[in-house]
């Protein structure tokens, strides 16, 4: 019988969430093109060094999505729909402590072995509110919060127990693992449901992305991210084709030729306008639009240790040494002797809480409302374990051990 793999399920994930998003913002589709177009001219012009951090089929296959869910068993329900397509929670970043604060925690659901990395890397941001955070939301609003989102249902029963089955069998059947794609594709797409317009305004007020998640009876794609070998060239292509793009580019700045890329680049295009239904206070139901969701595009470069990310966090990208020998030699990022005696680059697979920041900022439409002065609450990794059930990985964890193997399966 004709079975399907975690490994398959998610490529067939990714593509068909990407058909989505290109149907629902046909903007993303014209980043898509042109990533495409960059990384050919890269490749043309670079030849083999532009794939030492990651093949053209990875690169090309290659995105992030971004999704947010209200509670810690929305959450949980999450984690076993990506389970099932070999996607596990690695990393938590606190967005409360970002400027301005926004009231969710997040981790990123990604393979974590390097072989099923360059087999689809596939990852999901994924963010959860913190309703009971008082620097937010006063006693009523958390309240509110909560019977809105107790109410609502994400998943079908159906697509949890294909998952489920996915998890405990490690295959599904070739008619299981199509249903199991249509439901959870369906799962994260826009709602035609009216959003209702009193409720969604408030929550606006105190926070755009608590109105993203708690104002809406869905969940849905926030952006997907392809990545691209050059992230200024393609910031000059899609800005020469009229479409906006925020005010720069987030993370390390540009390296000189012959200088190592590291972590992550990013950048994106303006949240844009889409049509939404809204029942207003009269209880009519009226033609409005949300200008909530966007497309973003980004460049990865090495990992960076504990000491290097360090150094990084604290100067900037001008502390570390400019020759991939001099980071290897002082401890500062990940790499791995080749056949060759040469350095290989362990690639930087998660994201940076600064970015991601700036990224949920810069397409907000206002800076929201909190109040330090109110008690804040308690939201850390084991937190986070115990909402998803499952293990939260440690990325450095994953990158020492993919070190400590030398380069095997790449
Ligand atoms: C997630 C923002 C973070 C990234 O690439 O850093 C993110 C969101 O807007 O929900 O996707
Ligand atoms: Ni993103």
């Amino acid at each position: 019988m004709n079975t399907v793999t975690p490994t398959e399920l998610r490529t067939r994930f990714a593509s068909s969430l990407s058909a989505l998003y290109g149907r629902e913002v046909p903007a993303y589709t014209t980043l898509v093109e042109v990533s495409q177009e960059v990384n050919a001219d890269v490749i043309a012009s670079s030849g083999a060094e532009a794939e030492r951090l990651g093949s053209i089929e990875r690169v090309t296959a290659e995105r992030h999505g971004a999704i947010r869910v209200g509670s810690p068993s929305e959450i949980g329900q999450v984690a076993r729909i990506f389970g099932a397509c070999g996607m596990y929670p690695v990393g938590f970043y606190d967005l409360r402590e970002a400027n301005p604060p926004i009231p969710v925690v997040s981790t990123a659901f990604r393979p974590v072995d390097r072989a099923e990395l360059a087999r689809n890397p596939f990852r999901i941001f994924t963010s959860v509110l913190v309703a009971d955070d008082r620097r937010f939301f006063d006693r009523r609003t958390e309240a509110e919060l909560r019977e809105f989102l107790d109410a609502r249902t994400l998943f079908p029963d159906e697509l949890l127990s294909l998952a489920d089955r996915m998890e405990s069998r490690g295959s599904l059947s070739a008619a299981d693992a199509d249903r199991f794609l249509s439901l959870a594709t369906a799962a994260f797409e826009l709602s035609p449901e009216p959003v209702d317009r009193v409720w969604y305004r408030r929550l606006e007020e105190i926070s755009g992305v608590a109105a993203d998640i708690g104002g809406v009876p869905s969940t849905h794609i926030n952006h997907l991210t392809p990545r691209v070998l050059d992230i200024d060239a393609l910031y000059e292509r899609m800005s020469e084709r009229g479409i906006e793009m925020i005010d720069r580019i987030q993370g390390p700045p540009r390296t000189a030729p012959g200088q190592p890329d590291v972590l992550l680049r990013q950048t994106s295009f303006r949240a844009l306008s889409e049509p939404r239904r809204f029942r207003e206070a009269d209880g009519g139901v009226t033609e409005g639009a949300l200008r909530v969701r966007f497309g973003e595009v980004e460049q990865r470069g090495v990992a960076l240790t504990p000491a290097g990310r360090e150094l990084y966090d604290a100067h900037g990208i001008g502390a570390l040494p400019d020759t991939e020998t001099a980071l290897h030699e002082a401890g500062l990022a990940y790499y791995v002797r080749d056949e060759e005696g040469g350095l290989s680059p362990i690639v930087y697979e998660d994201f940076l809480p600064r970015s991601a920041a700036g990224i949920f900022a810069s397409n907000l439409t206002g800076e929201g409302r909190s109040d330090a002065s109110q008690r804040a609450s308690v939201r850390d990794a084991s937190w986070l374990r115990d909402a998803l059930g499952r293990e939260l990985h440690d990325p450095y964890a994953l990158y020492e051990a993919e070190r400590a193997a030398g380069g095997v399966n790449r």
